[in-house]
């Protein structure tokens, strides 16, 4: 018999007992994280349960039986489910949310010192053909609970305490951070249980993918037009790169942070902003990036530096393997000195 295996098998590494491990060794911690933790966790169980069901739930028409309401969208009841469940952990003092348009500030006797910036359901115009789609989050901690404003929700990324996504797909995969590495756990279904899976994930140093909305190729800007063109006619005698795009943030960032490459959202004449949002798409992808050995660039400075003014705030995004997103900040400066002289 293997004893190995079978020790490895029954001494399981949940997502609680690995955030349980990180935090003893902060002497402070009193546990706090860790209950904000498994109140995120339940959100990402009820949404993958109910992504799981979306597509036969349509087909036998359970919309709207029970009491003639009509069924929630799956965005809107996967924010209401997060929002329940952040709230009442009782250690969050202000959410905020891709479907909500104002943030929430969390009722004073429940408050707690975390803001939680997320989406509940990411790509979610996918959801009818079956694409994996999923939920991002950025934790932040605030100074005052009690005296909280918006200000203290537009932090630089840096500022992070910890981000994650969880993936609803072949198999449903929560990938974490809390800043000393990236954790990937895979949810059991016969336990119920998030176990350690991908554990301190590195993302190759440099890539043979990239992936891009190229229909947007028309309006794009020089040094993106240049960098697409390398990877498609490289002058260094290295292969063509691959392209592969899903068009749901989730699941084009977690395949590139296991099989490297790069990622990008660029600005272009159209949406100078590009179009992904910056405290729940850019911030918590980018600190998964770096704390992976990767990179995150904005097209002007590093991804996480960034100031937002706004809580719904947009911004280009290039993220992905070291030296491919080295290249892509060359091509940028290159433009840059050339618009200059
Ligand atoms: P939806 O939530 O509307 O499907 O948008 C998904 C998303 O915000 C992000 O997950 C994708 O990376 C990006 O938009 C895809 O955008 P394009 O459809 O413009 O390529």
């Amino acid at each position: 018999m293997d004893h190995a295996a079978d020790a490895h098998r029954t001494d399981l590494m949940t997502i609680t007992r690995h955030v349980l491990n990180e935090q003893s060794r902060n002497p402070e911690s009193r546990g706090d994280f860790t209950i904000l933790l498994s109140h995120i966790v339940l959100g990402c169980k009820f949404v993958a349960s109910a992504v799981n069901k979306a597509g036969l739930a349509q087909l036998i028409g359970l919309a709207g039986e029970t009491n003639g309401e009509e069924q929630k969208k799956l965005d809107v009841l996967s924010n209401e489910v997060f929002v329940k469940a952040l709230v009442s952990s009782g250690r969050t003092c202000v959410l905020v949310s891709e479907e909500d348009e104002e943030a929430t500030f969390v009722d004073p006797k429940l408050r707690g010192k975390y803001c939680v910036c997320f989406d509940p359901l990411d790509g979610s115009s996918n959801i009818d053909c079956g694409v994996s789609i999923g939920t991002i989050f950025g934790i932040y901690i605030i100074k005052d609970k009690d005296n909280v404003t918006l200000d203290d929700v537009l932090q630089p990324g840096k500022d992070m305490l910890a981000a994650g996504y969880c993936m609803y797909g072949s198999s449903c995969t929560l990938v974490l951070s809390t800043g000393s590495g990236v954790n990937g756990f895979t949810l059991d279904p016969s336990l119920g249980e998030f176990i350690l899976t991908h554990p301190d994930i590195k993302i190759p140093k440099k890539g043979k993918i990239y992936s891009v909305n190229e229909g947007n190729a028309k309006n794009w800007d020089v040094p993106v037009a240049k960098f697409v063109e390398k990877c498609k006619y490289p002058k260094d005698g290295s292969p063509p790169k691959s392209l592969r795009y899903i068009g749901s943030m989730v699941a084009d960032v977690h395949r590139t942070l296991l099989y490297g490459g790069v990622f990008l959202y660029p600005a272009d004449q159209k949406s100078p902003n590009g179009k992904l949002r910056v405290l729940y798409e850019v911030f918590p992808m980018s600190f998964l990036m770096e704390q992976a050995g990767g990179q995150s660039f904005t097209g002007k400075e590093r991804a996480l530096d960034l100031v937002p003014t706004k809580i719904h705030e947009r911004s280009p995004i290039f993220l992905g393997s070291y030296d491919d997103v080295e290249e892509i900040k060359a091509l940028f400066a290159e433009h840059a000195k050339s618009s200059s002289a």
